[in-house]
C-alpha cells in the first residue's frame, strides 16, 4: 500500500528535515520526493504558494514548514501539554 503522506522538497535537509524527523518519529510512512532544482520551475505553479516543502495527505496539500510541523507534532504526541508549552515550542523554532 502506498504511504498516505507525500512530502515534496528539494534534495536537501533545509525546511523539510524537521518534517521528515516527525514523520519518522511517528512511524508515519511517507513518500520522500526530492525535486531536482532544474525541474522545479516547471512544478512551481502546482505548489500552493509556489514554494516547498509541501505535504500531501488524503488528497489535500499543505504548505508552510512550521504549520506542517505543528500538525505532525500533535499527531505523534510531541505537542505541548498546554498552550504555554505550545508557545515555548514555537519560540524555540528558528524564524521560518
Ligand atoms: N515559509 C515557508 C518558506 C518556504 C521556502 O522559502 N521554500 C524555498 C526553499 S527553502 C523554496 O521553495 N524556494 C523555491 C522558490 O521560491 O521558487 C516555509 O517555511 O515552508
Amino acid at each position: 500500500m502506498a504511504p498516505s503522506y507525500k512530502l515534496t522538497y528539494f534534495p536537501a535537509r533545509g525546511r523539510a528535515e524537521c518534517i521528515r524527523f516527525l514523520l519518522s518519529y511517528g512511524n508515519l510512512a511517507f513518500e520522500d520526493v526530492r525535486v531536482p532544482h532544474e525541474e522545479w520551475p516547471a512544478l512551481k505553479a502546482q505548489a500552493p504558494f509556489g514554494f516547498l516543502p509541501m505535504l500531501e495527505h488524503e488528497g489535500k496539500k499543505a504548505h508552510q514548514s512550521a504549520a506542517i510541523c505543528r500538525y505532525l507534532a500533535k499527531k505523534v504526541n510531541l505537542a505541548g501539554k498546554d498552550d504555554w508549552e505550545d508557545l515555548e515550542i514555537d519560540a524555540a523554532l528558528p524564524l521560518l
